[in-house]
């Protein structure tokens, strides 16, 4: 027994379930955890995340993290340092906890270090150093290593040894060590890939950083770690951030398998929820009905906080309260996807509350599908658009369609009033991988972008009266091929009988 939680306790083990792959059925072999050669028990684990020995229902033996083998997180290092000049280091840290009230938060891993590293504890952090092995560079994985009292609380950490050999680093530290290993090594490099931390916890005044040291001590490691950051000339400081922005925004195909599932998990949940939804049903119980379908199919949490909106409250585009009724006669405005194995999803779909669309309904929805899937249809390597082209495109296209039903559009009706939001976004593993991303470059094949335009229409005079307080979007992910598009969400229902059959059960859906 390695861990030293375990051996501080005096519990003999009776049964070791020794998974092999998945798919067989385990065997129980009755053995004693003293007996030489006894591997541990599933329960509990005995690392800081899921991985295959411990979670065989949840990973592959090849696959550091669900969907994805270990070598593609080597890929992308070698990837990475490949692309940068000599005498270069890249440091990448993990996030911080955030406490809300006297509750945590599920911890979710930073973006950048979680593609770098597959490692999911809090209180880490990865160098990696250029170099002239056939490997290109040298990883140091700083973690916080097994802790028998703090593990009697928050559960496994990964040991040293374990994180060297998992995760392939060619040496595990401490993360106590890492401020000061840091300070020693960045002197040798004259180029240091790194992000400055956003919200500094140096900055902030003495007495909440004694309460955040009390909180966690590794924010006194942060807080050091910062120190070195911003004591580095802005000259070898390079941001890291924008060269991961691009590496992300190429999806290989085992990311593609994992967001095309979180896309089919939110997919069946927005056609079952549509099912689901009755005139006078709240619309937190809408969300939660979807919420509650998403989990159900082994998603770890939803990547964003749905929009559940009824009748007029499509009108605000970001509506998140969820807190007024269905009332008949109204669509919903559903925008909600799921987050899976370490993938977003972000689908939004509009949808009558009795089951059926009154004529104008159906007059403005089919106007915005028209557009939607003209856009999607653009959506190719070959067609050689960026993602402000496309947006222009939803401009004149969605005009075009509203002219035909009977609008009487002024100059910045629709920019400005109808269609106040941008067509695009990429997702991957965050919602918006937009903050670095390109908007002027030309899409290339393995890119997943948002198709989502939208028109909610104001009760005013110049708008035509049967269509006043009408908010519709329809949202897709979409796969930039090379001569086509792939939508990773097309289980969610999206014409107009589809959307009916869903509505009324006839596609064979219960309410549950
Ligand atoms: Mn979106």
């Amino acid at each position: 027994m390695t861990s030293s939680l375990r051996s501080a306790l005096p519990i003999l083990r009776v049964a070791a379930y020794r998974p092999c792959t998945r798919g067989i059925f385990r065997s129980a072999l009755r053995t004693f955890a003293t007996e030489a050669g006894a591997e541990h028990d599933p329960k509990p684990s005995n690392y800081g995340q899921p991985l295959f020995p411990s979670h065989p229902h949840l990973l592959k033996p090849n696959e550091l993290t669900p969907g994805i083998p270990a070598e593609e997180y080597e890929r992308r290092r070698k990837e990475l340092m490949d692309s940068l000049p000599a005498n270069s280091v890249v440091v990448s840290v993990a996030a911080p906890i955030k406490y809300m009230s006297a509750s945590i938060y599920k911890f979710r891993q930073a973006s950048d270090f979680w593609y770098l590293t597959g490692f999911e504890e809090p209180d880490a952090a990865v160098i990696l150093e250029k170099n002239s092995t056939s490997r290109g560079y040298r990883m140091t994985l700083f973690s916080s290593g097994k802790d028998s009292a703090k593990e009697k609380w928050d559960g496994a950490r990964t040991s040293f040894g374990d994180a060297a050999n998992i995760f392939k680093a060619d040496n595990a530290l401490s993360i106590k060590d890492f401020p000061s290993q840091l300070k020693s090594l960045i002197s040798l490099y004259s180029n240091v890939y790194v992000d400055v931390p956003q919200h500094s916890s140096r900055k902030g005044s003495r007495s909440s950083r004694s309460l955040l040291n009390y909180l966690s001590p590794a924010v006194g490691v942060r807080s050091e770690y910062e120190t070195v950051v911003e004591s580095l000339s802005s000259s070898r400081r390079k941001p890291l951030a924008p060269l991961m922005s691009k590496q992300r925004s190429i999806k290989s195909e085992h990311e593609q398998q994992v967001m095309r599932a979180a896309a089919d998990i939110s997919g069946h949940a927005h056609t079952k929820t549509m099912r689901f939804t009755q005139p006078g049903v709240s619309e937190a119980a809408v969300a939660a009905h979807f919420e509650y379908l998403c989990s159900l199919s082994g998603s770890q949490r939803l990547a964003y906080v749905p929009v559940v909106a009824s009748g007029p409250n499509a009108l605000i585009i970001h509506y998140t309260s969820n807190n007024q009724v269905v009332q008949d006669g109204e669509m919903i405005l559903m925008d909600a996807g799921c987050e899976y194995n370490g993938y977003a999803s972000d689908i939004t779909r509009t949808y009558p509350a009795s089951g059926t669309f009154t004529e104008p309904q159906k007059e403005l929805y089919t106007a915005v599908l028209s557009a939607q899937k003209a856009l999607i249809g653009l959506c190719t390597e070959s067609a050689q658009l960026n993602l402000h082209d496309l947006h222009r495109k939803s401009c004149e296209l969605l005009k075009q369609e509203l002219n035909q039903i009977g609008f009487k559009l002024q100059t910045g009706d629709l920019e400005r009033v109808l269609y106040p939001h941008f067509l695009s976004h990429p997702i991957g593993i965050d919602l918006h991988e937009s903050s670095n991303f390109n908007r002027g470059e030309y899409l290339k094949s393995g890119m997943i972008i948002t198709v989502e335009p939208g028109i909610y229409v104001p009760p005013t005079a110049n708008f035509p009266k049967h269509f006043h307080n009408m908010g519709i979007r329809i949202e897709d992910e979409v796969l930039i091929g090379p001569k086509h598009p792939v939508i990773l969400s097309v289980s969610a229902p999206k014409e107009v009988v589809d959307i009916e059959g869903a509505c009324q059960g006839v596609l064979g859906l219960e309410p549950l």
